[in-house]
């Protein structure tokens, strides 16, 4: 077992490090359209399968990253200090070791997140993304991108997509140290694309993705047949990108999404992470596509929907869902 540890190691061996007093970075958030649902290696977060996602834009986490003077880190959220035993703050603490120096130096971490969490949009891709490149600006690496990357996949799986803008493509890899695993922008524009989160609940999720992943992988009897669906969807989802074929897109990414939320039912102890009002969203997408509007949805895991539609269709689609929450991935 090769441990994160060692990974950094590898990646900066032969590196000077010249730390600098701050350094800032933003990255943005990203949604899977075809996702990732289980790991080959938990210390390394090495995914089973490759993923596809489109990042957020401005919706996502800047992070600012110094040396604290202090007997240990200082950690901010959105202008508020936490409490050193907060998840927050243990976990972000906990990537730190990573690249500390040594047990005697301690970090300023300043973190702040235009992704409303409360919008359903996961904020610790972007966190762990933009922490990572914080880090490297910090200690003056100036790593590729790729390496970023990988640095990111240890704070997060999902944190690996969040490196880039447009469609991002995460190569799940084969190599038991993680290093063919990293994820690319694809070359793609699609202006017209939006993303509209819909929020039905903001409580907390009754088990969170990374236990839930590994009872799926663990427990779930048809989980076999995700690595062959993930690699039929990619396909599918790249060939719908490349020909701008929105009906093509919607379909694969609504699919892949109600396969992953079956193979979490499939689950045992079940993981359903749907509500009443998810089923009764959905429904009701499926009614406006019946009636001819181009609407597609994606869910992650909790019971939030997140729709997918082209920008002439935004006023139809606010009349369905008065609250959504819009976002341009394009600009
Ligand atoms: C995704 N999710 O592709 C999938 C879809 C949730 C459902 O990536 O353990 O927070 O840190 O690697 O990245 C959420 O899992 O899990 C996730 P870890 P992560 O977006």
């Amino acid at each position: 077992m090769i441990s994160a540890r060692q990974v950094v190691q590898q990646i900066l061996a032969g590196r000077e490090s010249q730390p600098g007093k701050r350094a800032a970075a933003y990255a943005p958030a990203n949604i899977a359209l075809v996702k990732y649902w289980g790991k080959r290696d938990e210390a390394l977060n090495l995914p089973v399968t490759g993923s596809l996602s489109i990042s957020l834009g401005p919706l996502g986490s800047h992070v600012e990253l110094g040396r604290s003077e202090g007997a240990a880190d200082a950690v901010w959220l959105n202008g508020k200090p936490l409490a050193a035993d907060s998840s927050f703050a243990k976990r972000a603490g906990a990537y730190l070791d990573l690249f500390r120096p040594s047990v005697d130096f301690h970090f300023e971490l300043q973190a702040r997140n235009t992704v409303p969490t409360a919008a359903g949009f996961a904020s610790s891709a972007s966190g762990f993304a933009a922490l990572a490149k914080a880090v490297d600006g910090l200690f003056g690496w100036g790593l590729a991108a790729r390496e970023l990357s990988i640095l990111a996949r240890l704070g997060s799986g999902s944190a690996a997509r969040s490196l880039e803008e447009g469609f991002v493509e995460w190569h799940a890899g084969k190599a038991p140290d993680g290093m063919d695993s990293f994820a690319e922008r694809m070359e793609a524009e699609w202006p017209e694309l939006r993303v509209g989160a819909v929020v039905l609940c903001s409580a907390e999720k009754p088990i969170g993705s990374r236990e839930g992943m590994k009872r799926s992988v663990e427990t779930c009897e048809f989980y076999r047949e995700w690595p062959g669906r993930v690699a039929q969807d990619l396909v599918a989802l790249k060939a719908a990108i490349a020909a701008k074929d929105f009906a093509a897109l919607g379909a694969v990414a609504e699919g892949n999404a109600l396969a992953m939320h079956a193979l979490m039912a499939a689950t045992r102890p079940p993981i359903v992470y749907a509500l009443p009002e998810t089923v009764a969203a959905m429904r009701k997408i499926w009614a406006a596509r019946e009636s001819g509007l181009a609407l597609w949805f994606t869910m992650d895991a909790g019971p939030n929907v997140k729709l997918l539609f082209e920008a002439r269709d935004e006023a139809r689609v606010r009349e369905i869902f008065p609250g959504v929450e819009v976002v341009a991935p394009f600009g």
